[in-house]
């Protein structure tokens, strides 16, 4: 049997070749991962092979991968901002993926650069395709004025919310013009998703009922443009008639901080009808709100927002990982739930135990 120079067990009459060859094999792969300086220039100079692989730095939870995330995405600040971000949600089926085909499709045409970035935080559950989506966009995909990433799939709505706004700063310093996020509409998302963008567009399809879409009030209330989906063949008639009705339901909401009344419209995603009036009410919206300010100052709050989220994240991340507290806490629910002690007073321990197992490891 041939020898395989990187088995132990081949080597253990030879330590030092089998050192030699793991030695080399490390060697080639640290070759093989560009510094950071070569990945900071590379996204500024627009290349997309630097700027995901800075992404999949962004994306790991390698903590040795942390540091050099964020020292990339420091550097790429500066030159960071310059965009306008959408944001696009419907329920799965809308035809959020084929509308931004079509719409991405439109802006290369006037020359844009777009990046599509996508939350889904349920792709893990669902593993894919339901009602025919089209997550892949392969006509987009394929356009040379478009980059295409998929968030990260299996973790927390905070995680991958956070992990797509940095990927958004990466996206502007390699000169994307127009960032636009899907995301899936379940209510969480939507909220994470309009805390980094600033026109923020829902998709609907007429007749489907607002149960069947998930709608709550407060995704309404959010949305600067409603715009009803599938407005083809048979179709017309039904969303002329939601429109109507969506736009009655409007008039009940107050007026919003930037000044803008928001927009029911409607499209065909599929025969690439109606995009570019839906363009037009964005060019609209971030018009008005550059000459009212309110596009700089909701930027500015969305800053502090993700400063408090993600203190909020990492604090918890470090309390629910202590090994001591996820003892206690197991046995602390038992007695919650025995009424041998109040959920308040258990909380309190635990809080407590927190700060002293943080102040002994600091000593
Ligand atoms: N008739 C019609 N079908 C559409 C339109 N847009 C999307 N669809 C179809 O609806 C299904 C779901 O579309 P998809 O873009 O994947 O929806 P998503 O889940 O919201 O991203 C697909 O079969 C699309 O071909 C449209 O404008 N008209
Ligand atoms: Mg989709």
């Amino acid at each position: 049997m041939k020898k395989d120079k990187l088995n132990p067990k081949d080597n253990q009459d030879n330590p030092e070749i089998f050192n030699a060859a793991v030695l080399k094999k490390i060697q080639q792969v640290r070759n093989s991962q560009p510094s950071i300086e070569v990945l900071i220039s590379g996204i500024l100079s627009g290349e997309i092979s630097a700027l995901s692989r800075a992404i999949t730095l962004i994306e790991s939870n390698n903590k040795n991968h942390f540091a050099k995330a964020n020292s990339i995405i420091n550097t790429c600040l500066p030159y960071a901002n310059q965009s306008v971000r959408i944001g696009i949600t419907g329920v799965p089926g809308a035809g959020k993926s084929t509308f931004i085909e079509a719409f991405g499709k439109h802006l290369s045409s006037l020359g844009k650069k777009t990046a599509v970035l996508t939350i889904d935080p349920t792709s893990s559950i669902s593993h894919g395709s339901i009602l025919g989506d089209k997550t892949r966009m392969d006509e987009l995909s394929k356009d040379p004025n478009t980059y295409i990433r998929p968030s990260a799939s299996g973790d927390t709505l905070g995680g991958v919310a956070r992990k797509t706004r940095e990927t958004i700063i990466l996206c502007e310093a390699a000169g994307f013009d127009v960032i636009i996020i899907e995301t899936v509409g379940v209510g969480q998302n939507e909220i994470a998703v309009h805390s980094m963008v600033d026109f923020f567009l829902l998709l609907q399809i007429a007749g489907a009922g607002d149960e069947l879409q998930g709608i709550k009030r407060g995704v309404i209330e959010i949305a600067d443009a409603i715009v009803i989906n599938k407005s083809d063949g048979d179709n017309i008639a039904k969303t002329e008639q939601a429109k109507a009705e969506l736009n009655r339901a409007l008039h009940f909401f107050p007026p919003k901080k930037s000044g803008w009344t928001p927009i029911v419209s409607s499209c065909s995603a599929k025969n690439h009808q109606g995009i570019t009036e839906i363009q037009q009410i964005i060019t609209d919206y971030i018009e008005l709100t550059k000459s009212n300010t309110y596009f700089d100052k909701k930027r500015a709050e969305q800053n502090e927002f993700w400063l408090l989220e993600t203190i909020n994240e990492q604090l918890k991340q470090n309390f629910y990982g202590n090994t001591e507290i996820q003892n206690l806490l197991e046995k602390t629910k038992k007695a919650v739930q025995n009424n041998e002690s109040s959920p308040f007073a258990a909380a309190q321990l635990l809080i407590e135990t927190y700060f002293n197992s943080k102040d002994q490891s600091c000593s």
